[in-house]
C-alpha cells in the first residue's frame, strides 16, 4: 500500500496576523517563533469549526505563558571560583494539570529555547491523555568535564530558588537534556532538605530506589520505537530487519536503539555532538551504554573498542543511506538538505525522539516525500507520559512492575498514534501526523481553557 501524505496547509490569514504578533511581542526568540508557527499552521480549520475558540481568544492566550520565572544561579567550582548561571522555569500552561516539563542544562539555554520546549510541552502533553499542563526549565550551565560535587552544588543552588515554584500540585519538572537521575537526585534531595517534605510528586525521573517509576529512564527511548511501529504497522511494514540510524547516544537515543534491537531492527549508527560512529555490523547497546553511561565517555571511545566501527569526526549522520531515521539529539539537527539525502537513499520513516529536531525544509520534504513522519510531540510523548505514571504511583504510594508499565507506556504510544491518524483524517490531511498532532493536543487544551474561564 503507498501511503498518501499530504503536506501541511498554508498558514489561514487571521492566524498569520496573530503569528505576527507573538513575533512582534517576543524579540529575538526564532525557536519560540518557529514552534508556535508550527502549532499555528495546522489550526486554520480548527478556529473555523470551533468559533468559540477565536472568541475567547485561545489561540493568544496558549501562546502567552502563564508565568515566567528567571533566576540567578550562583556556585562554586572544585577550586573555588564562584560562576553565575541563568536559570528559567517557564510555566506555560495548567489548563490540564500541573506544569510539567523537563529541565535542561546545556550552554545553549536561554529564554527562546525554554519557550520553545514549554511550548511543544502543552500540546505533547495534551496528545497522552493524561492530566499534565505543560512547562519546561533549565539553565545554561554546562555540565560538561565538570565534576559530582560541582554538579551537586549547581542542582543545589538551582532549587534554592526553584522550590519556591514548583510543588506536586504546582508544577513537576523532569530531566531532559543534561539532567538525568543523577541531577534529579541532587535536586530533590535539596528540595526535601529546604522544604521539610518527602514529596516524591514534586519530580519525576527519580530513583526506583526512592521513588521514581520503573520505566521512566527507557521510557522516551522506547515511546519513540512504538510510534514507529505503529507508523510502520499502517503502511504495512515494520522494524525488523531495516536499517536504523539514530543520532545522539543519551537517555533518549541509548533507549531508542535498545527498543528498535530488541524488534529486529539494525543500528548502525549514532553519535554525539564531536562525531558519528557507524557501525556496520549493528551497536553494541551494551559496550555504547558502558563507555556512555557508567564512563561518562563519548562515541569516539566506543568506536576505539570496535574493530568494525568507524569514527566519523563532525561526520552528518543522515548520509548513512537507512531505512528509518530517528534524531533523537537535539533541536534542528536535521535540515532540508538532509532530509532530501534521506529519501534518496530509500527511508521510509522518521521517528522524532528529540524535539523538534527536523528544520521546517526537512519537514515537508518528508511530507511531500511520502515518507511516514512521527513529529516528537507525537513521537518522544512516552517520555511524559511516564512521568505521569510516576505521579500516579507517588500519589497513590505504590510500585508497578516493569512489564505492567512498559504494557501502559505501549497502550497509550498506541492511542496518541490512533488519535493522530483519524484527526489528520478528520481535517483532510490523511497520514499527516503533524497536523493530527497538533490539531489533537490543541483541541484538548483549548476545551479545557474555554472550561475553566477566562483564566
Ligand atoms: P542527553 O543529555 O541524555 O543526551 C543528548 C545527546 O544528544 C548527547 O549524546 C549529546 O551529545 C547529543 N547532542 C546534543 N547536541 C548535539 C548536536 N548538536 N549534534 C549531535 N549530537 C548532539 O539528553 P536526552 O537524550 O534526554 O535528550 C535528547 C533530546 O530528546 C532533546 O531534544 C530532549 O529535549 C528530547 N527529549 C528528552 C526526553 C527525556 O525524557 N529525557 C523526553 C522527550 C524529549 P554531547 O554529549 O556531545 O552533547
Ligand atoms: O521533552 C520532554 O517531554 C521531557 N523532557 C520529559 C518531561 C517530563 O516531565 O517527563
Amino acid at each position: 500500500m503507498s501511503p498518501s501524505y499530504q503536506a501541511a496547509p498554508v498558514i489561514d490569514e487571521k492566524l498569520e496576523a496573530i503569528h505576527a504578533e507573538v513575533v512582534r511581542l517576543n524579540p529575538g526568540e526564532p525557536e519560540f517563533h518557529e514552534a508556535t508557527r508550527d502549532v499555528l499552521e495546522s489550526l486554520g480549520l480548527v478556529i473555523a469549526k470551533h468559533p468559540e475558540f477565536a472568541r475567547n481568544k485561545i489561540i493568544q492566550r496558549v501562546c502567552e505563558p502563564e508565568r515566567q520565572i528567571i533566576f540567578r544561579v550562583p556556585w562554586q567550582d572544585d577550586q573555588g571560583e564562584v560562576h553565575i548561571n541563568r536559570g528559567y522555569r517557564v510555566e506555560f500552561n495548567s489548563a490540564l494539570g500541573p506544569y510539567k516539563g523537563g529541565l535542561r542544562f546545556h550552554r545553549s539555554v536561554n529564554l527562546s529555547i525554554v519557550k520553545f520546549l514549554g511550548f511543544e510541552q502543552i500540546f505533547k502533553n495534551a496528545l497522552t491523555g493524561l492530566p499534565i499542563g505543560g512547562g519546561k526549565g533549565g539553565s545554561n550551565f554546562d555540565p560538561k568535564g565538570r565534576s559530582d560535587t560541582e554538579i551537586m552544588r549547581f542542582c543545589q543552588s538551582f532549587m534554592t530558588e526553584l522550590y519556591r515554584h514548583v510543588g506536586e500540585y504546582t508544577d513537576v519538572p523532569a530531566g531532559d537534556t543534561g539532567v538525568g537521575r543523577r541531577e534529579i537526585g541532587y535536586l530533590f534531595g535539596q528540595y526535601k532538605r529546604i522544604t521539610n517534605r518527602y514529596e516524591s510528586g514534586v519530580l519525576t525521573g527519580k530513583g526506583t530506589d526512592w521513588g521514581g517509576a520503573l520505566v521512566r529512564e527507557e521510557a522516551t527511548g522506547y515511546g519513540t520505537v512504538f510510534f514507529l511501529t505503529e507508523m510502520l504497522q499502517a503502511i504495512g511494514d515494520s522494524v525488523d530487519d531495516r536499517d536504523c540510524v539514530v543520532s545522539g547516544s543519551g537517555n533518549v537515543a541509548l533507549h531508542a536503539i535498545d527498543k528498535l534491537q530488541q524488534l529486529g531492527g539494525r543500528v548502525i549508527a549514532c553519535s554525539d555532538s564531536d562525531g558519528v560512529v557507524h557501525d556496520p555490523k549493528g551497536i553494541d547497546i551494551a559496550l555504547l551504554r558502558h563507555v556512555k553511561e557508567v564512563e561518562r565517555l563519548r562515541v569516539s571511545d566506543y568506536a576505539q573498542l570496535r574493530p568494525d566501527a568507524r569514527y566519523l569526526p563532525g561526520g552528518n549522520i543522515w548520509s548513512i543511506p537507512c531505512h528509518l531515521a530517528l534524531p533523537c539529539a537535539t533541536q534542528n539537527e536535521l535540515s532540508g538538505r538532509d532530509a532530501a539525502v534521506l529519501i534518496a537513499n530509500g527511508c521510509i520513516a522518521v521517528a522524532e525522539g528529540a524535539n523538534k529536531p527536523t528544520t521546517f525544509e526537512g519537514v515537508q520534504l518528508f511530507l511531500e516525500g511520502g515518507v511516514a513522519f512521527g513529529p516528537g510531540k507525537a513521537a518522544n510523548a512516552g517520555g511524559v507520559a511516564t512521568s505521569a505514571l510516576e505521579m500516579q504511583q507517588n500519589a497513590s504510594r505504590d510500585s508497578w512492575s516493569f512489564e505492567y508499565t512498559e504494557a501502559r507506556l505501549a497502550g497509550i504510544m498506541a492511542d496518541i498514534h490512533q488519535t493522530c491518524l483519524e484527526t489528520a483524517e478528520e481535517f483532510g490531511a490523511p497520514g499527516n501526523y503533524v497536523v493530527g498532532a497538533n490539531i489533537a493536543g490543541f483541541q484538548r487544551v483549548a476545551r479545557a481553557m474555554t472550561a475553566l474561564g477566562l483564566i
